[in-house]
Order: C-alpha cells, then structure tokens, then sequence
C-alpha cells in the first residue's frame, strides 16, 4: 500500500543541486542581506517548528485546524473519491482530519505526499499505513515543482491538491503567481486546489505571534544560523545575533530578521565566502505574508481557479478555501 518516489532532475538540475549554497552567497552578498527560509529546516528545525505550532501566541495551526475539523466532512462531499496531494506534507497531521472524514463518507482516497525529506516522509506515511487500513500512500520525496511537473494521471475520479498552513505567505507575490501557475499547469479541469490561508489583522496580535514569550520562533529563527555553520563551514557566533520580527503594515506582511549586534565578521569556508557585518545590520529571514479574503479568491479565479467554497473562523484570522480548475 506504500509508494514513494524520490525526484530528481534529470534534465533540468536547479541552480541549488549544482552549486549548493549559491543561494546563500547571493543573499549575503545583497544590500540589504537576506537568508532563503529552506535553511530553517533542518531537523532540528523542523522541531522547532513542530513547537510553535502548540505556542499560544501561534494561532494559525490551532484555527485552521479548527476550519479544518468543521469543515472537512463537506471538503468531502464535495469531492467524492479522490487522489489527496499535499504540498509540504510535514508529519501529515492536519491531514488526518480530512482522512477520517473521507473514511467517514465512504470516499476513496489515495493519498500523496509531497515533501523535501525523504525521512519525515516516510516515517509519517509509516504512521498513517497502520491507522488507515485502507489506504493507499504514494509518496513523492523532492521539491513541489518538481513533483507537480511529474504528477501521474489519477488511479481515481478527481484530484485534489492540498497546500494547507499558510506557507504560500512565505512566498513573494511573484513566487506566488508562479506558484499558481505550477498548480494550474498541474490540474485538469474539474480538480481541486485547497488552500489555507492566514488573514490580516491586527499589528499586536501578528507581532506576538512571531514574537513568542517562550523564545521559540527566536530559536527557530537563530538556529538557521547554526544549519549554514554546520553545512558551510560557518562561524557565525549566535549569541552575536538577535530575533527580530516586525509586521510591515503596507505590505501586509511580517518580516522575520537577523540582527547583528555588533559589527562582525563571518566566514564560511565551504563556500569561500567572507561577509561583513555592521552593529545592527539585519538579515531578512522570511516574510510571511497576510491575505485578505476577497483579494485571493479574485486572484486564484484569475488564473482560472474557481472558489467553490470559502470557510473561516469567528473572527476570521484564517481562510481555507476549496477551488476547482
Ligand atoms: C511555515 N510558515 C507558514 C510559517 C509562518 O508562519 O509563516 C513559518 C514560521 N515562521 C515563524 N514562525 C512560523
């Protein structure tokens, strides 16, 4: 009942296969600098991440969740028998809610995940083998674009294509349109695009959330610095830097920073590369952008994906919405 493919191309090698840590010579050698968030996950990381998503100031996790867990059961009927894709699949939690409810209607589903580590793909396709006895995993180990260039043609009716969690705020709006793109070459008419989104709110409450009481975002945020050391040969000293997280409100957007306290130098000897830094120099680790309802659902019907229907909370801090192609 387990499948898993690992990707890799073949033809079209990306920039990072060929020089590993060209991405990160090219950030830190930008005025202002900048870090790609792939570099926060790396185990530990990915535990890290694992924490603030139980953190009371993270409400995004327990909200969706909760659209999620109301929802689901209409996700479902609406759908009928399906290949269930998810982008950036993790530990598979929040899945499980739609797994029981397709099981619940009496749905078929085969469900594919879609994730950059090979292992947490596995071990959660494991887990989810021995709770779903009916379930078939057909996993696919490599990044989204290149898994949703080589999506086979599905074994049932439709296909639903699920990018849950907020992550397409951590894209620019142009990675996004490209993303989008990616999603649209990837369905047929008649498939599904679900999409969880976090909304606009207030400054107070989006700062808090990145700004944690117990220091988890600022470790998780810090602890890209140890991943480059680790893999580049780096010296980075974390004591040297400081989370910041600050919500840009015209661009609706948080922006997580790494401030150097002092001015500092810092090599990275894989990569042969030197940077210096003055005394409160920062270096953008991620945006996480804020969406507003109306505006995503006139952009995804743009590029040609229909929302079918649109679910939020009581407060509407966040949207999942079910789109068809
Ligand atoms: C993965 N992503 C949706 C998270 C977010 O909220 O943008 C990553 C994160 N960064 C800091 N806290 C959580």
């Amino acid at each position: 009942r387990l499948r898993i493919e690992h990707l890799i191309s073949s033809t079209q090698p990306s920039e990072a296969e060929l020089h590993p840590g060209s991405d990160v010579v090219r950030g830190l050698s930008q005025t202002p600098k900048t870090l790609p968030p792939r570099y926060f996950y790396d185990d530990r990381g990915s535990q890290l991440f694992e924490q603030i998503c139980n953190l009371p100031e993270y409400y995004l996790t327990r909200t969706e969740t909760n659209i999620l867990q109301q929802y689901a059961g209409a996700i479902a009927d609406l759908t009928g028998s399906c290949e269930l894709i998810e982008l950036g699949s993790g530990s598979s939690t929040k899945t499980r809610i739609l797994l029981d409810a397709y099981q619940n209607a009496e749905h078929e589903v085969i469900y594919c995940p879609i994730d950059i580590s090979a292992g947490i793909l596995e071990s959660s396709a494991q887990q989810l083998l021995l709770d779903y006895p009916d379930l078939r995993v057909h996993g696919f180990a490599g990044t989204y674009e290149l898994a949703l260039e080589k999506l086979p043609d599905s074994e049932l009716p439709t296909r639903v294509i699920g990018f849950i969690g907020s992550t397409l705020g951590n894209l620019n709006p142009q990675a996004c349109e490209t993303f989008i793109q990616q999603i649209t070459n990837a369905l047929k008419p008649g498939e599904y695009f679900l999409l969880g989104i976090d909304l606009h709110k207030s400054t107070p409450q989006l700062e808090a959330a990145y700004n944690d009481s117990q220091g988890i975002t600022a470790a998780f945020n810090l602890n890209m610095l140890r991943h480059l050391n680790r893999r580049f040969a780096g010296d980075f000293d974390l004591t040297q830097f400081e989370h910041v997280a600050i919500y840009n409100e015209s661009q609706r957007q948080i922006e997580m920073h790494l401030r150097s306290v002092r001015s500092q130098v810092v090599h990275l000897k894989a990569l042969d590369l030197t940077v210096e830094f003055a005394a409160g120099e920062t270096i953008l680790s991620e945006i996480s952008r804020k969406f507003d309802l109306e505006q995503t659902q006139h952009l995804l019907e743009s590029k040609g994906l229909t929302p079918v229907e649109v679910w939020t909370d009581q407060h509407h801090w966040f949207g999942v919405l079910l789109c068809q192609l």
